[in-house]
């Protein structure tokens, strides 16, 4: 088995020790950071598979994902930007009554390193909390929502729409896997993505 294959299966098996010792033993043979990463996002396929299946239940699902966010972990340093220019502040969350949180970290690191500062408000974020945090800190020209449940679209749209109705000009991005590029426009966003990567190059698209 490969090094690779080996941090597939151990996020799959929640091994949250294991995970990053072998992130950085793969890293040490020489692949790629994103390739590792691609790795894992694979991995929570597989879980979310065997969830719905009934092979696997909710605490399996919650320690395969404390075993990836070690993992990636080791892979922040790695894929940060080099911090010389600054396209202002992007406030990240995941909205209310979601807990998802890996895909909205690894869009929060992949805008951070298309050269943003963060700041990241959790999971479980309410409509008027991202128009707080706007308030409160400086240079905030983005905000980013992320969603994971076609239960939780309507606090996406919710969110949205109160962010745009006290900042219409500032540039709202969302994502999350039930988004379509169709409910992005339909709620108001100005941007929407399908993964980190793409997240970064839109934000970037969005303020310059
Ligand atoms: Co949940 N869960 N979960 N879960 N979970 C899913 C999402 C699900 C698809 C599993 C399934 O049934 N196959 C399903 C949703 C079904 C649906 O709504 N259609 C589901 C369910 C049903 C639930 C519960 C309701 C289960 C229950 O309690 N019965 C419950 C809900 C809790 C809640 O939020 N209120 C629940 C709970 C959990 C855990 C807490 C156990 C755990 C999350 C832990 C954590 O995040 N810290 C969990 C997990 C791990 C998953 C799966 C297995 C993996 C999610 C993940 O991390 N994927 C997931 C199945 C799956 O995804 N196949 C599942 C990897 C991650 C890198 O991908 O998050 O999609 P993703 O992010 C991508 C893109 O979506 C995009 O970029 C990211 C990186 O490329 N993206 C954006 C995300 N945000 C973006 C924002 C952007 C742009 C792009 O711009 C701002």
């Amino acid at each position: 088995m490969s090094k690779i294959e080996e941090v597939k299966a151990k996020v799959e098996a929640g091994k949250s020790k294991l995970v990053p010792v072998l992130v950085q033993e793969a890293l040490d043979e020489g692949s790629a950071p994103a390739e590792i990463l691609q790795a894992m996002v694979d991995s929570m396929g597989v879980v979310g598979d065997k969830f719905s299946s009934g092979e696997i239940f909710v605490p399996e699902m919650l320690i395969a994902a404390k075993a990836m966010s070690k993992g990636v972990e080791v892979l922040k340093p790695l894929m940060a930007g080099d911090g010389s220019a600054s396209l202002g502040t992007c406030v990240i969350g995941t909205v209310a009554g979601d807990l998802h949180d890996i895909g909205k970290n690894l869009v929060s690191m992949m805008i951070e390193s298309a050269g943003f500062d963060m700041v990241d408000l959790g999971v479980d974020v309410p409509a008027d909390t991202f128009v707080q945090a706007v308030k409160d800190n400086a240079n905030v020209k983005l905000v980013a929502c992320s969603g994971l449940l076609t239960t939780t679209m309507p606090a996406l749209k919710e969110a949205v729409q109160t962010i745009k109705t006290a900042y219409p000009d500032l540039k709202v991005i969302v994502g999350g896997a039930p988004v379509t590029p169709e409910y992005a426009t339909e709620v108001g966003a100005d941007g929407y993505a399908p993964d980190a990567g793409s997240a970064a190059v839109k934000a970037k698209e969005l303020v310059t």
